[in-house]
């Protein structure tokens, strides 16, 4: 039977990078993904980096694409009725937030691994994980027309929302904390200048809308949409109308329009599941917590896992001890949850949830209340560039 140290399920973010830190210390992994490297390299997805995630990508010695490319932002805006409110990350918190798609750090990472030879079985068919309660997993798969069967020490459960591994937990074996957000995000990806300079975040009474970017060339744009829209529903001209309608009027005249790249719907949920690690399985990334965009922490809290395990299993590997492994589940939730808060409140003082006056005036006074406050401004700050990791004791 073959066999690794660490079988990864999932190729995206969060098990590349976890096999990439591994591998730099010297611990062997087989990475199981069921797309092609293709499908996985083309995914649009978050856009924002933590400055923890940039310093996490550079130690993985993956960073000289995204120090070279990456915009570097020290502020944020957010539009409302009364006007725009500037949040300047630099001023308060001494902070700043990376602009670098997450399909650019997918591509950055697939290069390393695919450069150190590493062991990545793509369209992988039919993967189950098992004998994780014990000292034996087992990982198992189809590809070539056979079954493979690998034999590790752990498994990292990469593999997002609606991967395997989860289900794979014994029932009763997980609390699940969900909310369903009434809307959905439709986003255009367009090769036109960004409308705006920063990215903003717009309160308007038709709906949410943002701006983002990938470069100075290449816009992310976002309108709030029914949970049950299609894309048919939105012809080009439609977007782009709505969005104008729903941006500051000096950022919506120069708004530039093109047809997209990429148009896509993504609903909005807050998701946790607890604990994060059942015997020798780690749920890592989105198949653990999903957090809804707004506050652009899906993808820097999928690395802030990936942190504290591949220094657990450092820890294991070298001394034999699993203080650290044991402690995962409880040092990510914490992260997790404030993670999870801040998304839930950014985007409940965002978004259009009903046609309630009283709720959109509310809306409105937290905002304004937010501009008048320093106190209020450095929280928000301090979430949106990313709360201070915990060091191992
Ligand atoms: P991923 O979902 O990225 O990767 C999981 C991998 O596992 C996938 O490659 C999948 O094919 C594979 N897999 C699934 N089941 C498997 C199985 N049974 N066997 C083997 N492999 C399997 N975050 C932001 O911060 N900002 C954003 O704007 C943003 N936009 C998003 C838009 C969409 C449509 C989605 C779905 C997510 C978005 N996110 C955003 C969140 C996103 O960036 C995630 O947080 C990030 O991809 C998490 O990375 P992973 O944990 O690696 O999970
Ligand atoms: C993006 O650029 O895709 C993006 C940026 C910030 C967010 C969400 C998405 O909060």
């Amino acid at each position: 039977m073959d066999r690794t140290q660490v079988a990864i399920i999932g190729a995206g973010p969060s098990g590349l990078l976890l096999s990439q830190l591994l591998h730099l210390n010297g611990i062997d992994t087989v990475v199981i993904e069921r797309q092609s490297g293709c499908y996985v390299a083309s995914r649009i997805r978050a856009g924002v980096l933590e400055q923890g995630t940039v310093d996490l990508l550079l130690r993985a010695k993956v960073g000289e694409r995204l120090s070279s490319e990456r915009l570097i932002h020290d502020g944020f805006v957010l539009g409302f009725a009364q006007g725009t409110l500037r949040v300047d990350l630099k001023d308060l918190v001494g902070g700043t937030v990376s602009i670098y798609g997450q399909t650019e750090v997918t591509k950055d990472l697939m290069d390393a691994r695919a450069a150190a030879g590493a062991r990545m079985v793509y369209e992988a068919g039919d993967v189950s994980v098992e004998g994780f309660g014990g000292k034996a997993p087992v990982v198992r798969y189809s590809q070539g027309g056979r079954v493979h069967e690998l034999a590790c020490d752990f498994i990292a459960g990469c593999d997002g929302y609606h991967g395997v591994c989860r289900r794979s937990l014994p029932p009763g074996s997980l609390q699940t904390f969900e909310k369903i957000y009434p809307f959905s995000w439709l986003g255009v990806l367009a090769d036109v200048p960004p409308a705006a300079h920063e990215i903003l975040y717009s309160n308007h009474e038709r709906g949410f809308a943002m701006c983002s970017m990938r470069s100075l060339t290449r816009s992310r744009y976002y309108v709030q949409c029914p949970a049950d829209d299609t894309l048919e529903a939105w012809p080009d001209q439609r977007f782009w109308d709505e969005l104008r309608w729903r941006l500051p009027a000096n950022v919506a005249e120069v708004v530039t329009t093109a047809p997209p790249l990429e148009k896509s719907i993504a609903p909005l949920r807050s998701f946790v599941v607890e604990p994060m690690k059942f015997g020798r399985l780690f749920l890592v990334g989105d198949a653990a917590h999903i957090v809804p965009p707004t506050g652009a922490k899906g993808l820097n809290l999928a690395a802030a896992d990936v942190r504290v395990l591949y220094q657990g299993l450092v820890e294991y590997y070298r001394s034999g001890s699993s203080d650290l492994i044991d402690g995962y589940s409880e040092q990510c939730l914490r992260r997790v949850w404030k993670a999870v808060r801040f998304s839930w409140w950014l985007t409940s003082v965002t978004h259009k949830f009903s046609d309630d006056p009283f709720a959109h005036r509310l809306q409105l006074t937290e905002l304004d209340y937010i501009r008048g406050s320093t106190a209020a401004l450095t929280s928000v700050a301090e979430n949106y560039v990313g709360l201070p990791f915990e060091e191992p004791a």
